[in-house]
Order: C-alpha cells, then structure tokens, then sequence
C-alpha cells in the first residue's frame, strides 16, 4: 500500500538568498504559510515590473516514520522556478523549472527529527526558460509537497516525475474497438495489470482488446477507462485513459473519431487575482466551469505544463488541449537542455491525458531571435523527441506575426499556428483574413492554425465609437465578432485560441487604466465581470440552453440621440423592449442589432425562447468622462471626424504604404519615422529589415501608426498639414 500525506502545514517562509545552515538556523523567525504558496501574490500583479525574484525558503520540521521495508519520497507538485532540496542541511537534489512536478528519495537518510530546507528561486537567468514573456514568473512551492511511503518493491518515482504507468490507447474506428497498451515501470518480478475489468499478470506491459468501444467523445461524451497496475507488495497506480482519434487536415481542419470538429476556444494562464498562481483545485473547477459555461472545446495551456489537476478536469469535461513548455519569445544559447529537460517532464507526466493532443514546441520564439542554424536545431530537437516519446500526438508551434511564412523553422513541428494581433497592436482587422488567405493560398497542404488572438478591455471604458487602442469593452467586442467571422469564414483553421479567457498578472505591463494586468482577458483577473465579448463566444459555442445578453450594461450615460443596443444570443430570434413595451425583433444568428432614440432614461430587455435579460441606460448632456481611458487619444478622433480634409490630397487618413508611393509624400513620412526612432532608440533596423512587419505596417492608416507610436495631437496635425499640400 501507498501512504500519502500532504504537507501543506507547518511551513516557515524566509524570502532571503541565505545559505542553507543560516535558513535552518533561522527557520522560526519565517513567516508561517501553508502551501500552496508564492511570494509574488501581491508584487507580481501591482505593475511597475519590480516583484520580488529572488531565491527564498520555504523550511519546516518533518517526523517521518521510517517503517522497514518501506522507501520514502518527497513530490514537488511545482517549484517556481527552480529548486534545491535540502534534508537536515544535506543537499538531496536540484531541480529547474518550474512548472514540472519533481521526486527526491529520503529513505535511509532520515534521522529521529529531521528538518525539511528547500530553496526556491525565481531569480533571473540564461539557462531555465521562462525569461522574457509578458506574464509574471512567480515564485514559490505553489503546488503541493506531498510525502510518499512505498513498498520495497513499487512503481518508479523518480525518473521524469513518472505516474509509472502509460496508457496508449489506438481505436480502430470501424471496427469500434481499441487496442490498449499498458506499460508500467517497477523493481517487482510481475504486475496485475487491469483494464476493462480484465486483469493480466505480466512482467512490465500488457495488451488489451476493448470491443464495443465507447468513445472519448470531446465535449458531447467525454468517456474515461481507467488503467490500473498492482504489484504483489501491493503497491498501485492507475491512470484514466480515453479512447479517441485525432486528425488534422489541412483543408477540413480537425477531426475527432472521424468527424469534423473545429477546435474552437480560449488560452488559459493558471493565475487568479490575489493569490498568484498558488491555485486550489476549487479555483481549477471555477475556471473549468467557466469554460464548460462559454461553450469552448479547445484550451490552449498556456505557457507551461499547467497543474495536473486541471489536465483531469480537461480530461473530463471533454476539452481538447494544447499543451507547451516555456520556450518563449527569446532563445537561449544556454537553454537547450533547458527546453529538453521540460519537454520531457511534460510529456512523461501529462502522456496519459486524453484531452491533450498536441505537444507546443514554442511560442513566439523568433520574436526576439533570429531563426539561425542554433534555433532550427533546437527545434528540431525538442520535434524528435516528442516523436520518440510520443508517437501519436502531433507537434506544433506558435509563431510570432513577424515570422515570414516562408521560415524553414515553420516545417519543423507537424502542424503550425500563428498568433496574430492584427486590429489590436499593429495593423487593422482585415488583415488577418488576408493573412490567413495568403497563406493557405500559398501552402494548401500545410495545416495552420490562429493560436492567439485578442485585445485588452478595461470593462470600465466605454464608447459609441469604439476603436484600436481605446480598451473600451466594446472595441474588444466589435474586434471578437470580426474575428468569429473571419474564423468561420475559414474552416481549414485546424484549432483558434482567444487570448486570453481570464485576464492575467503580467507586472511589467502598466496601460488601459490598470497596473500590472494585461487585459485580453474575456472575463475579468478575479472572474468576477464576464466583458460583453464573453457572450459573443457564448452565443457562436454554447448549444446547450439557450441565452441572451444585452452589451453595453456598463455603459449606462450616453448622449447620442439614437443608440444602438446588441444583443448577443444563441438563439434565432430576439425581441427587444424599451420601457415595457416590445419595439422589434430580428432573426438572425449570434449577433442582433436594433437602434433606438434615447429620450430619457430607459430600461431595456431582450428576450428569446423564454430566457430575458435588461438594463437602464439614460442620454446624458455630456460625454461621460470616466468611460474615456485615454483622452488625448478620444479629442484626435473627434477632430479627425471634423471633415477638415481634402480626399484629393494626401492625408494621415492614408495608408503608410500609399503615402510611400508618392516620392514627395514619402520622404515626408520616412524622414518623420526615422527620426521618432532615433529618438525614442528604439529598434529600427529589427523593423526596416523585417519585410512581414513592412508590409504590415504598409497596409496601416498613417494616423493609426502615429497613435500607435504615442504621437501628439499637434504632431499629427502638423503632418496632415503637410501632407495635405501633396496633391494624389
Ligand atoms: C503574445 C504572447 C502572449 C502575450 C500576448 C499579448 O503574443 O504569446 O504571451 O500575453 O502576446 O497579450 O501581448
């Protein structure tokens, strides 16, 4: 029999780089905390890019009883970001990275009282990735620390956090069966190994025949077998398994158990307001809950092996996942082993997981690298290990917009996706479906994908004219429906990922009105607040009751005559009532518009099949200012409304790239650009010399580059005077 027992109390925290004698010496004075715990709860989601990184302890008294016969281990659920182990001052094992679970043995070392001395460091460094990526790298032993006491003869704990057991299911779906293959690793002669209720006694590994196989069927039946191996000591594991077939093409898109099944869905970082990423599995349900509530049927783990917790809830809930290492936006020279080292973690840990189906290899990693012989090869790699460790999944990549599509890199893994912001950082709406066209057109038998997409709401601004870069939440809504379009418009996209579902720590990220968070999220950091964009993904995903959700609650004070209401809902047809009585319905499909006068103060409600849902708004004198994040921004929009210039002229109103054409005109704004970059440094030959971020940039409104560039209202319009002057 296995004994586990959690240590989650009785922990002393010293937040100090001290030497292991001076911590254990020192250990009363700490801070009493319970696990799971991380130091960066408060000073990673603050802003300012100024939390704690550091290396601290995490020190505590442990009375193991050590039975004959028995083997002692201690398991790291998670260290961030990596982690030295120390028993009575005797260092037991180092381990990097932080989002992989670890085990170390104590047996035999154990003495009467015995003193646990872990040292865990977020600090930074070239060798253990993550090192440059927007979200906070928290540190702490924010997973369980659990004591584990086996038999002599039991299942492998050490190598790579290994369950000890892998289950490799292959369906052959005509004929309805499956053919499962259990292999397990321990020091015994024989295991039992049961599945289905047949149990065979075997050496290491064993075949079964399931008949009448019921499916792992995604979101609709989302069925789990389970595994199990005893050894005659009675040690045993098990694992829960899920019978099902994953294909992708690259006209069609993905496929599950032989049907089309468009992965559609949201990315997920494992963090939550106020505690960090030091998460309870209360905390993983409410997430999943939320999840099962928008109706997604892919996740994207982002950017690290998430906690093995919610693997079981995406396991069972039917939620297809992508799951990644930190190999994230900068390589490092001395990282290889780094990215090696994680991917195997991942894989030998998460293998069992009938959710997963592919295995990211990196995400954005050309964003701050060039793609050279030391990359490809790193790449290369991590593909072939994922390969050999796991022939069954599918390899793939998150590119950066800027990745020519012509990369070497992009043959590497099985199948790609880009992340791309078009309509949010740089560039408008429409040319992401341009993208997309472009590429397909050009590789037709390469399978692609959008792997993040999003922009930041602070659900406290509002406008009726929403546009790029004003954090209203109804920019981000009107940016959601184009995109839900372009997606449906294209269903070779074998999976599409929202940037983010929840918004998320990321410290060193100060705009729209917030310290410390980057905003993309659907549902607000403390998942308190689902933004009106949450609903649109409701209303294209959730089949199962029907809804309806009025947009703009929050925008209760406007002064225009008319305005507009929308509703999104899933169902066919909406009513809309102002004020008790019902002024029209539209049929339609997700999105429904009405405009009504705005007289007084007014109570709306929309209604379908049963379901309603209402709000007050009022016309007010006055632009409400608190709806308006950035002001400077809302007045060069009004002006610029103003009808001051002459279309038969060049204007800020034109794209870079039809400025450019015009010789005059073009040295105008090159001149203008060169020397706005000289002045802030920033980097100019990384953008003259990416010819995607050119063309890109070509196909931008100048006045859309000037806002994006932080320019001044008196600049822009001291160059649309100027440019006015150039006849077209
Ligand atoms: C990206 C990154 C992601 C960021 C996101 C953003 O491309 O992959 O980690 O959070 O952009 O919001 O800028």
């Amino acid at each position: 029999m296995r004994k586990i027992t959690t240590l989650t109390e009785g922990w002393r925290f010293l937040k100090a780089a001290i030497p292991v004698d001076t911590a254990m010496a020192y250990a009363a004075q700490g801070e009493a905390v319970t696990l799971p715990h991380t130091w960066n709860a408060v000073d990673g989601q603050d802003g300012g890019n100024d939390y704690h990184r550091g290396s601290c302890w995490y020190v505590r008294e442990l009375t193991a009883e050590e039975t004959a016969g028995e083997r002692l281990f201690l398991e790291f659920g998670g260290a961030a970001m990596s982690c030295d182990v120390f028993l009575n001052g005797e260092q037991l094992c180092r381990h990097e990275g932080g989002y992989s679970a670890f085990r170390v043995e104590l047996s035999g070392k154990l003495a009467e009282k015995n003193v646990l001395a872990v040292c865990v460091s977020n600090v930074d460094n070239t060798t253990v990735y993550p090192q440059k990526a927007d979200f906070t790298f928290y540190g702490g032993l924010y997973r369980a620390v659990k004591l584990i006491a086996v038999p002599a003869e039991h299942f492998e704990l050490l190598k790579d956090g290994t369950p000890g057991i892998k289950v490799t299911p292959v369906v052959d779906l005509e004929k309805k069966t499956a053919t499962v293959t259990v292999e397990t690793w321990h020091n015994a002669a024989s295991v039992d190994i049961t599945v289905n209720g047949e149990t065979k006694t075997v050496e290491r590994s064993a075949e079964f025949t399931i008949e009448n196989v019921r499916l792992w069927d995604g979101v609709d039946d989302p069925y789990l077998y389970t595994a199990t191996a005893k050894l005659p000591s009675g040690d045993e594991v098990s694992a829960r398994f899920g019978c099902r077939v994953f294909t992708c093409d690259p006209e069609k898109g993905f496929f599950l158990n032989g049907r089309s099944y468009p992965l559609r869905g949201v990315s997920r970082h494992q963090d939550l307001k106020g505690k960090g990423n030091a998460l309870s599995y209360d905390d993983h349900k409410a997430d999943m809950d939320i999840i099962r509530e928008l109706g997604a049927n892919t996740l994207r783990l982002a950017h690290y092996q998430h906690a093995q917790d919610f693997y079981d809830l995406c396991d069972e809930n039917g939620v297809v996942v992508w799951a990644e290492i930190p190999y994230i936006t900068m390589h490092m020279h001395d990282g290889r082993q780094n990215t090696l080292d994680q991917m195997r973690e991942l894989i030998t840990q998460c293998y069992n997981h009938p959710c997963i189906a592919v295995w990211g290899l990196s995400n954005e990693i050309t964003a701050a690298s060039a793609v050279n012989e030391e990359l490809l090869e790193n790449h290369r790699a991590l593909n072939e290990l994922c390969h050999r460790m796991d022939p069954t999944r599918l390899t793939t990549m998150a590119d950066v917009f800027m990745l020519e599509i012509d990369s070497p890199i992009l043959e590497i893994p099985d199948i790609n996706s880009y992340n791309l912001y078009f309509g949010w950082y740089l560039g408008e709406l429409e040319q992401t479906d341009e993208f997309f066209d472009e590429y397909h057109a050009k590789y037709p038998e390469r399978v692609i994908g959008f792997s993040e997409y999003g922009a930041d709401a602070n659900p406290a601004f509002h406008s009726s004219r929403p546009e790029k870069g004003d954090y209203t939440e109804e920019y981000q809504a009107l940016y959601h429906e184009h995109m839900l379009k372009m997606i449906e418009a294209r269903p070779y996209l074998w999976a599409t990922h929202v940037w983010n579902l929840f918004d998320f720590a990321a410290d060193g990220r100060d705009e729209g009105g917030k310290h410390g968070e980057n905003q993309k999220g659907l549902v607000t950091f403390d998942r308190a607040l689902r933004k009106d964009a949450f609903y649109l993904y409701k209303a294209a995903w959730n089949k199962r009751e029907p809804f309806v959700h009025l947009c703009g609650k929050r925008y209760e004070n406007r002064c225009e005559d008319t305005t507009e209401i929308k509703v999104y809902s899933n169902c066919s047809e909406v009513n809309l009532y102002v004020d008790g009585t019902r002024i029209g319905s539209q049929t339609g499909r997700t999105v429904f518009r009405f405009e009504i006068p705005l007289l007084g103060e007014h109570l709306i409600r929309a209604e379908a099949d049963g379901c309603s849902d209402s709000m007050v708004i009022r016309h007010v004198a006055e632009p409400d200012e608190s709806y308006i994040f950035n002001k400077a921004a809302a007045s060069v929009t009004n002006w610029f409304d103003a009808g001051e210039i002459d279309p038969s002229c060049f204007s800020v109103s034109d794209t870079l790239g039809a400025i450019r054409a015009n010789p005059q005109a073009g040295a105008i704004v090159d001149a203008m650009m060169a020397k706005g970059a000289s002045e802030r440094g920033d980097v100019a030959d990384a953008v003259k010399d990416n010819p995607a971020l050119q063309r890109m940039m070509g196909r931008m409104t100048m006045l859309s580059l000037l806002k994006q560039g932080g320019a001044d209202e008196e600049s822009i319009k001291q160059l649309n005077r100027v440019l006015q002057g150039i006849k077209k």
